[in-house]
């Protein structure tokens, strides 16, 4: 095994290094020699983002040794890999899940509180890694969490963006990475070439072609130890960084031109410099397509790289090697693993296509259809005209097979075509990823469903689509974001195992009925209401009440989630309070109202919602009329810190898109594990969700899938006042444009979507939407039959754990196994 040097020298260096899991002093150790070392600093002069430092570094040492013996492990036994490409990872922060992943919390909290450091402080200095936007980019984290943990041989790959999401306020872009990462390590050693625009010449007689000339730059990996819980498994997330292939034109310099000299440099770099910030929307920039080249490029020639060090037949690829593709920003991929077959290996056109149809899946996440990513063709044929040829040729073959069992059916070859018709013509990846992979999957029963019955509806045959209900990782969305309810379910079920099996959860379900354990299942929430406050107070100057109702609508803005039916609710129930006389006041319920999210800077709609929150915050929360009994709260900059925060303090959970629009949600999941009720429609997860919780321990609401088209007809087709539609939303819409919460003409756009098609069926929704909220009100003044329900809930979210999800996977599209690391 040892190819270099003396093998007990290095056995006994390594092993120099090892920490004891239970050894303050050892931990202590390495952290001094980091301050002492790394960052050339002493006790002295170390204030607590040096300390954080010190102590991440030391925390990557002892990741590194495992992920060292991992991959080592696996690259000898060669099991069959995942490959999992998302242009988004949203990982948050990293110290904390680490050391709990490790299970060394107690010894690294002991070890800085020796050397005089809170470790929640420390904690606290640690930037976000926001490399997302929203649902699709925090899957993927709870995913490579849950794929470490289960012990599957499997890496990510994704964009090493430097500048990340965008502040909805100030539009600031976030340079997370203005500060050493320690959790990245770069590996100049591994970087492929990437090529964009250029020329093809056919080489006759073969169905091989050379594409030369155009542009060519790097790509860098960087590696991310990803830790599993309670193994000493460790994942990769290998991140791409753009480089210039050589940093610098010489005979520009020589020729005095300095401007010319570093010019390539900058333009390589500018590649992979920001993170898209749209969520649920097509951009259609180049840009845009060449980030999404470059790393679907560089990670197959990885992947590829790897697999010939097996030396195997190309055709046995498939039983090495599967590419899950979250959504369809990677199905260039597809693409490029046939083009490296066919004009690189020179394997046959027919053998390339059977290889590369057995590698890829494909998991859709919207039917919204300005999500559908569609390249317009020019565009696409300058940037990468071999990719183009081939994909006429997948079609071709395609529709031919469509032909022959539809002769004739030429409205059908037309909605097929991976090739839009029109001026310009588009390519259209979505159903490239269809044709390209072997199973195709949403993310929710639901969705899975709507997938077949109507967007993708003539695709596939039914043995190409199935279901993976999505799932959030316990660990970080339960320990470590709520420890004290964490602790309560370890001490009532005597052991840990239900964190890497949920289900065990259920087992709790009976305590509903335990008057005992309601008291303290209701501390544990209420003081996480409480800490929320403390930091709603510091940071924003608010007084929220503990004892109200803490409603929580957590996510992007966009008119599919409606933000606005929980908006208009508040000014209702506000317009309710002014009118109330002081007795009825009494009787009214307390809300909280936290939202929280980010809207993509060119989407004005979303933006014209916040402000509107913000002004609504304004009025009601300094209203004398109003005291207690509300509170509207905007928490800006939404992050996943944020929202471990936020989640174990929040009573109800606002899921209330237009039905059939929301493929799944996962903020569902977690404030559900945290024990909030569900107020929401059916759509997406929720359906799951009530379904394992109870119907009686949810509140659902509104117009039901299956009959959103009709009502969105007759509104655009038969239109009917907004009065008719819903008089107490004209009330709510009156007041807003009489002045009530600042210039009413400013919301004119807004509320003129609703006057007019009301496409997402906010009008058709909100008397549902208030009488939901009345029962919420009616049960929160029974507190025992809130907590009850509140158990209920929190115990029967078993099913979604990303472990569940992960293991689906694994199963009915994977077919891959563990391979555990051998503990020594
Ligand atoms: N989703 O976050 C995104 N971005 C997109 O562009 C498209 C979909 C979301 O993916 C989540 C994970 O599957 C889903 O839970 C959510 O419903 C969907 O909107």
């Amino acid at each position: 095994e040892w190819t270099v040097g003396d093998a007990q020298t290095w056995k006994t260096a390594i092993e120099a290094e090892q920490v004891d899991k239970d050894d303050v002093q050892g931990v202590a150790n390495t952290v001094v020699r980091h301050v002492t070392t790394t960052l050339a600093r002493q006790a002295g002069n170390l204030d607590e983002l040096g300390a954080y430092q010190a102590t991440a570094l030391s925390v990557r040492d002892q990741l590194l040794k495992r992920w060292n013996e991992t991959t080592s492990y696996h690259t000898k036994n060669a099991p069959k890999r995942v490959y999992y490409l998302s242009i988004e990872w949203l990982m948050g922060r990293t110290l904390d899940n680490a050391v709990l992943n490790l299970d060394m919390r107690n010894t690294y909290e002991s070890a800085t509180q020796k050397l005089g450091f809170n470790f929640e402080d420390l904690l606290n200095e640690e930037r976000d890694a926001a490399l997302g936007n929203g649902g699709l980019g925090r899957l993927a984290a709870c995913y490579i969490d849950s794929m470490a943990t289960l012990n599957l041989p499997g890496w990510g790959y994704g964009l090493r963006q430097l500048i990340s999401s965008t502040g909805e306020q100030l539009e600031a872009p976030d340079p997370w990475l203005d500060r050493e990462n320690p959790w990245e390590i770069p590996r100049l050693d591994v970087s492929y070439p990437i090529r964009f625009y250029g020329r093809v010449e056919a080489i006759p007689n073969s169905s091989r072609a050379i594409w030369s000339g155009g542009n060519e730059c790097l790509a860098v990996a960087y590696d991310v130890p990803i830790p599993g819980f309670a193994t000493k498994n460790t994942a990769n997330l290998r991140l791409w960084a753009a480089r210039p292939i050589q940093g610098f034109d010489l005979n520009s310099f020589n020729a005095g031109n300095y401007e010319a000299s570093v010019a390539s440099s900058s333009d390589a770099e500018n590649i992979t410099r920001v993170l898209y910030p749209n969520d649920n929307m097509y951009a259609g920039k180049e840009l845009r397509l060449k980030q999404q080249y470059l790393w679907c490029s560089a990670s197959l020639q990885d992947i590829l790289r790897r697999y010939q060090k097996l030396n195997l037949p190309w055709d046995q690829l498939p039983d090495y090697v599967v590419i899950q593709m979250n959504d369809t920003h990677p199905t260039i991929s597809i693409v490029e693993l046939m083009r490296i077959l066919i004009d690189e290996e020179e394997v046959p056109y027919d053998v390339a296509w059977g290889i590369t149809t057995k590698v890829f899946a494909y998991t859709n996440h919207t039917v919204l259809p300005e999500a559908l990513e569609k390249w317009p063709l020019p565009l696409f044929e300058n940037l990468l005209p071999r990719h183009l040829q081939i994909i006429y040729t997948i079609n071709m073959n395609f529709l031919n097979e469509v032909a022959k069992r539809f002769p004739g059916d030429m409205d059908r070859i037309r909605r097929m075509s991976i090739i839009e018709e029109g001026t310009p013509k588009f390519v259209r990846m979505a159903h490239l990823a269809i044709v390209g992979s072997f199973k195709v999957n949403g993310v929710a029963a639901l969705h899975s469903q709507l997938l077949q019955s109507t967007i993708f509806r003539d695709l596939k045959g039914r043995d190409g689509f199935t279901n993976v209900t999505n799932g959030v990782t316990p660990r970080r969305w339960l320990l470590q974001c709520n420890p004290r309810l964490a602790q309560l379910i370890t001490d009532t079920l005597g052991s840990e195992h239900w964190l890497v099996n949920l289900k065990q959860i259920s087992q709790l379900l009976p305590m509903a009925d335990n008057a005992e354990f309601r008291h303290a299942f209701r501390e544990i929430k209420i003081e996480n209401k409480a800490r929320l406050a403390d930091v709603l107070h510091s940071e924003l100057g608010l007084s929220v009440d503990v004892d109200s109702i803490f409603t929580c609508q957590i996510k992007r803005l966009h008119e599919y989630k409606r933000q606005t039916l929980n908006l208009f609710g508040i000014i209702h129930r506000y317009l309710r309070i002014k009118k109330a006389t002081p007795q009825e006041r009494k009787k009214i319920a307390k809300h909280t109202a936290i939202f929280a999210g980010k809207a993509a800077p060119g989407y004005y709609i979303a933006k014209l919602v916040i402000r509107l929150i913000v002004n609504v915050a304004k009025i009601v929360n300094h209203d004398p009329d109003v005291g207690d009994l509300l509170r509207v709260v905007f928490i800006p900059d939404y992050s996943v810190s944020v929202a471990e925060v936020l989640i174990p303090a929040a009573d109800v959970s606002v899921q209330i898109s237009t039905a059939g629009t929301e493929a799944s949600g996962t903020s569902n999941m977690k404030l559900g594990l945290n024990g909030a009720l569900l107020l929401g429609t059916v759509d997406g997860a929720n359906v799951e969700i009530a379904e394992d919780v109870g119907e009686d321990n949810a509140f659902l609401l509104g117009h039901l899938a299956a009959d959103v088209e009709a009502v969105r007809y007759s509104n655009s087709y038969n239109p009917t006042s907004l009065e008719e539609r819903s008089p107490e939303l004209a009330a709510v819409f009156k007041a807003i444009e009489a002045g009530t919460f600042g210039d009413g003409h400013v919301y004119e756009p807004l509320l003129k979507t609703i006057y007019d098609h009301d496409y997402y069926l906010v009008s058709n929704d909100f008397g549902s939407y208030l009488a939901a909220e009345n029962l919420v009100d009616e049960l929160w003044a029974d507190q025992e039959e809130w907590t009850k329900k509140s158990i209920r809930t929190a115990f029967a979210m078993g099913s979604f754990t990303s472990d569940r999800s992960v293991q689906d996977y694994a199963d009915s599209i994977w077919s891959i196994e563990p391979d555990p690391v051998p503990e020594n």
